[in-house]
């Protein structure tokens, strides 16, 4: 029987490149993670998913992998990462890595040898077609980051699939050899004590190999999404890899990256045959952009709550959701569900509320904890993520756009908001490095850092460990049925997590207004206050009678229905 541990924890994803530096090269590192094991263990958390540390060029941050069996120089030795496992584990904590294996990078030997070498076993590794010419393409797909899918190589006279940047081709997942390959790559790692993966883009590993064009009507965002989506043959590569390591291995936890995945992709890939745990869905995650993610628009708090509820209850409540409102390749929550201008601290609290109050697994992205707000980013120039280049690229230099306009979209919606490095201290460069960090730092680290948040009982950080340390008391958090309350009101997210031990009532106001005549559910049962990020609020604890209450701006309260 598989324990799953995984439904009891919060897990705490860490982007390595940004979390310490240990050396003083400016760059976060293994060594670095080892000294700040002692603040996750004070913040509380079950787990740690770390962002790929494998060896890589880092086009994309290592998501880009050069050596699957190799720790990336930068960021330390192979015994470096022992160490810190060994740590970890004996601090309660377990360690999930990010594994990569829709694309490796173009630097990997296997690719490398298929390029040169007709004959090469690795050929098939990868995903050739001829063009129509050398100019034109086999289809019409567009790449994640903002360049046609294909790209030409002369010695071979076809075109390579890359989903996303050039320097990442895709892999061959129709090629057996490969998957066991991938299969023992895995092996390699659990081998090291390893305790789950966090499959990167794993809805996009089988592709239609017909290779149709994308149609505009069938297609989300790009061209071509349609033909390589969550497709059939993605769910049986899953199976095939989950049976190639279960035997051994039974106690993994398996979050895969399924970006564009329905409630009906995810009962498959969670309820059906043992294939993941969770899935990371990209829905909620597109409710601020229009067509496309470079088409940002106002979030709608009502379409928000839709999407929420339509996860927690979905095919009765089956599907075990992950949950997180931000990550590396998003803006940060604050800035951007919350309002982090007037009311950063109290708007960061109801974040960790919601965050915390649903049902799954809450996945807390770094220095959200800490209330950490968006880059202060003024030029291109000091962008570093490869998506946003290409974007300014074909935009400004290409399409001649005005950079002006284009200067206000990405500095709102570029994943580099999310990366900048974490405020540790008001000491110089936040605490992160003794010297200049790879990417700019926000300068709003004096005011906004652990040190001074561990000081001050209502930070935002010391209300991270108090929800956490409420979660953990109350299993109705973790497990318990979701019922939502006043679905059509428009900016109140209100609802009900019961189990047989209790019933928890959450009310959220995610606006800068008081708003007044909140209809209070059960009328007749006292509540006790369990959190709120409100003094007032705090000062009175219960509710006894009252039909009706007033919120305050951000308000956030848990209350226990006695
Ligand atoms: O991201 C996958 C993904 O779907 C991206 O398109 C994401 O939506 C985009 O970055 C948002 O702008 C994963 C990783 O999380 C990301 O860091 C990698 O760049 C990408 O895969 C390729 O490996
Ligand atoms: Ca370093």
């Amino acid at each position: 029987m598989r324990e799953k541990w995984w439904k009891d924890s919060v897990i705490y994803q860490i982007y390595i490149k940004s979390f310490q530096d240990s050396n003083g090269d400016g760059v976060g590192d293994i060594g670095g993670i080892i000294k700040r094991i002692p603040y996750l263990k004070e913040l509380g958390v079950d787990a740690v998913w770390m962002t790929p540390f494998m060896d890589s060029p880092n086009v994309d941050n290592g998501y880009d992998v050069r050596d699957y069996r190799r720790v990336l120089e930068e960021f330390g030795t192979m015994d470096d990462l022992r160490t810190m496992i060994h740590l970890f584990h004996e601090n309660g904590m377990k360690v999930i890595m990010d594994m990569v294996v829709n694309h490796s990078s173009n630097q990997h030997r296997w690719f490398q040898d298929a390029v040169r070498n007709e004959a090469s076993p690795y050929q098939n590794y990868y995903i050739w077609r001829k063009g129509k010419s050398e100019e034109q393409p086999p289809n019409n797909w567009n790449s994640f980051f903002s360049e046609s899918a294909w790209t030409y190589v002369p010695e071979r006279n076809k075109f390579y699939l890359h989903l996303f940047a050039k320097e990442q081709p895709d892999l061959n997942w129709e090629n057996e050899s490969l998957r066991k390959e991938v299969a023992d790559i895995m092996k390699f790692w659990l081998e090291e004590g390893i305790d789950g993966f966090r499959m990167d883009v794993i809805g996009l590993i089988g592709k239609d190999i017909t290779f149709p064009d994308g149609t505009f009507e069938n297609d989300l965002e790009m061209i071509g999404t349609q033909y390589y989506s969550n497709l059939p043959q993605t769910h049986q590569y899953l199976q095939e890899l989950r049976q190639r390591l279960d035997s051994e291995y039974n106690n993994i936890v398996f979050i895969g990256e399924t970006t564009y995945a329905t409630v009906d992709d995810a009962y498959k890939y969670i309820c059906e045959k043992p294939e993941l745990d969770m899935i990371l869905q990209s829905e909620l995650m597109e409710v601020d952009a229009d067509t496309d993610k470079w088409i940002p628009k106002q979030a709608d708090l009502k379409e928000m709550k839709q999407i929420i509820t339509k996860w927690q209850i979905s095919h009765n409540g089956q599907i075990w959701n992950s949950i997180f409102l931000g990550n590396h390749d998003k803006p940060r929550c604050v800035s951007r569900f919350g309002n982090s201008v007037e009311y950063r601290e109290k708007s960061a609290k109801l974040l960790s509320t919601l965050l915390l109050t649903l049902r799954g697994t809450p996945i807390i992205y770094q220095g959200d904890e800490l209330g950490m707000t968006n880059g202060e980013f003024e030029d291109i120039s000091q962008f570093d993520d490869v998506e946003t280049r290409n974007f300014w690229n074909q935009e400004v230099v290409e399409k001649k756009r005005n950079a002006e306009a284009v200067m206000q979209i990405i500095s709102r919606v570029s994943r580099d908001n999310s990366r900048t490095p974490m405020q540790w201290s008001e000491e110089k460069n936040g605490g992160f490095s003794t010297e200049k960090p790879w990417i700019r730092m926000n300068s709003n680290y004096h005011i906004i850092n652990a040190a001074e948040e561990k000081k001050d009982p209502e930070s935002v950080l010391n209300y991270y460990k108090d929800m956490i340390a409420l979660r953990k008391k109350f299993s109705t958090l973790r497990t318990g049925k979701y019922q939502e309350l006043l679905p059509d009101h428009p900016t109140v997210f209100s609802y009900f997590r019961e189990n047989d031990e209790r019933r928890l009532w959450v009310v959220l106001n995610m606006s800068d207004y008081k708003v007044e005549n909140i209809s209070v559910p059960e009328v007749e049962r006292k509540k006790v206050l369990c959190i709120s990020n409100d003094s007032e609020r705090k000062l009175k604890g219960s509710l006894e009678k009252e039909t009706k209450i007033s919120l305050s701006p951000w308000e956030a309260d848990v209350w226990q229905i006695e």
